[in-house]
């Protein structure tokens, strides 16, 4: 079925045209100016679409368009796009995507990729026809906060892993990688001035199998693979509490200078750093200067969460005491909404986490000291949540989250009181207390993910249920062709043609 309206997130403005383009093995990709990101991008793109059309698409930087050609170009025409919006033209005789900033031509192409039918995303040489009906786009972003949150503490995922999973991330215009890097079960960031937070807070997680680390080299590396997809990674070093891998590996930062045993169950709230030892604010300095160096992006993020060990004015004095370290390292501090309950710096980022009462007052209460808000509604967002009783994976302390619930509410909406100014945008956490491979983290985050990625980039208005579920459908045949392991909601029509 040829059709615009297969874009998943849905797109902002669509205009159809007559007739169609047809992608041919004579198609060249075509970019200006020739820069090496451009170069890059359109780079990218080619790779994307060679294996099953098996055409050569050889990549040519600022010659003149030729028929059947896809031109990418960067112009200061539409100042409105922004840095991540992007007009794409598709007629009969080739295909014109322009933005202002390279971000846009990079969504651009995912969206050319979506409008192929789901055979493009098969690894050998197809059939086709390769058509794309003809017509007008323009599609820029709601938030600028498009997230996910891995949990790599619990269960440790490779770099391969967490590569896969940015490639994921960024067909559907995601733009935020978190990191939880460390929690109770596992430290998972190699940090040089305190080496056994890896060696030994490393080497176990949940179930007690071996855990594992990122070196810095590695960490680098997944950064660049990130930015190269136009996601920044933003790393979680969770504290107080969450910490029993650091306290296993440094006696001294407890509050008996005993180290506890390392933890491979999935209760939460026992540990915590002593906030009242010097040196645990000098570990930290370490620990976060170690951090910031390999980050390019502008935030870290803290944690905080769930610090049931720390008395609450000890809490308070410590997160006022971390946003000042991070704040000395030229970073933003971002953390779970209980650190609304010290006094924010105004460039601060609050996530909540929790649809009750309490977790209201701290998002507004984080909007007053000027913060802004990432809404990550457990009910809605958490990937870890079970679709219905019977799913295999995940747990149900937030209720059961299927499809249509997971797509089903606005951010604006959500939080009574909360100004909209304050809203940064919207993120999905994947906890990893259950799952394992990434099977298991595939079949959690797909569909769901796809449908928080709709609500963080599409308009509010015409995005509704009815017509997501029958684009989302379509995706299914995109995702079995990458051997992606998702879960087949009983609330979408799903179809095994590839041709679709
Ligand atoms: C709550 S959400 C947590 C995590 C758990 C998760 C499991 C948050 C900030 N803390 O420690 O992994 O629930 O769903």
């Amino acid at each position: 079925m040829l059709t615009l309206n297969r874009v998943i997130p849905m797109l902002a403005a669509v205009t159809p045209g007559e007739g169609l383009f047809a992608l041919t093995a004579a198609a060249r990709i075509t970019v200006t100016p020739e820069t090496p990101e451009l170069l890059a991008i359109g780079g990218r793109l080619a790779e994307l679409l060679r294996p099953a059309t098996g055409f050569a698409l050889p990549l040519t930087a600022g010659s003149p368009q030729v028929p059947g050609d896809i031109h990418l170009a960067i112009t200061d025409a539409d100042p409105a796009l922004g840095s991540e919006g992007y007009a794409l033209t598709i007629a009969a005789d080739g295909i014109t995507l322009t933005a202002h900033r390279p971000a846009g031509l990079f969504y651009g192409a995912q969206t050319v990729r979506q409008l192929l039918p789901a055979a493009i995303e098969q690894q050998s040489v197809q059939p086709g026809p390769w058509e794309i009906p003809a017509g007008t786009i323009r599609d820029a972003p709601r938030f600028a906060w498009r997230g996910a949150m891995l949990d790599v503490a619990r269960h440790f995922f490779s770099v391969l892993d967490v590569q896969r999973y940015i490639d994921l991330l960024a067909a559907y215009k995601l733009n935020r990688l978190h990191l939880h890097l460390a929690d109770d079960q596992g430290w998972r960031i190699e940090i040089k001035s305190w080496p056994n937070l890896a060696h030994h807070g490393g080497s176990s997680q949940v179930g007690g199998g071996r855990g594992g680390y990122y070196t810095q080299a590695e960490y680098a590396a997944l950064v660049r693979y990130a930015l190269d997809r136009h996601i920044v990674i933003v790393p979680e070093i969770d504290m107080p509490g969450h910490t029993n891998a650091a306290l296993a590996a440094y006696p001294e930062l407890n509050g008996d200078g005993i180290a506890p045993p390392r933890y491979t169950g999935t209760e939460v709230g026992f540990s915590s750093l002593c906030t009242e030892k010097e040196l645990t604010y000098r570990f930290l300095d370490d620990v976060l200067r170690e951090l910031a160096a390999l980050t390019p992006g502008p935030y870290l993020h803290i944690g905080g969460d769930e610090a049931a060990a720390t008395p609450e004015p000890a809490y308070i004095r410590f997160i006022e005491r971390v946003q000042a370290i991070v704040a000395q390292h030229d970073k933003q501090m971002i953390g779970w909404e209980e650190v609304a309950k010290a006094t924010l710096r105004p460039e601060a980022v609050v996530q909540f986490w929790t649809p009750r009462p309490e977790g209201y007052a701290l998002a507004c209460a984080a909007a007053q000291d000027g913060a802004q808000v990432i809404l990550s509604p457990a009910t809605k967002t958490y990937l870890d949540m079970q679709y219905d009783p019977t799913t295999p994976l995940g747990q149900h302390w937030a209720g059961y989250v299927e499809t249509q619930a997971a797509y089903n509410w606005d951010p604006t909406t959500f939080i009574p009181g909360l100004p909209a100014a304050n809203i940064l945008g919207v993120e999905s956490p994947l906890w990893t207390e259950t799952a394992e491979t990434f099977d298991d983290l595939a079949f959690l985050a797909f569909p769901r993910l796809a449908g928080h990625a709709e609500i963080g980039w599409s308009p509010a208005e015409g995005r509704w249920w009815e017509d997501y579920r029958v684009r989302l459908a379509a995706h299914g045949p995109r995702w079995d062709a990458l051997g992606v392991n998702f879960y087949r909601s009983p609330q979408a029509p799903w179809t095994a043609d590839p041709k679709k």
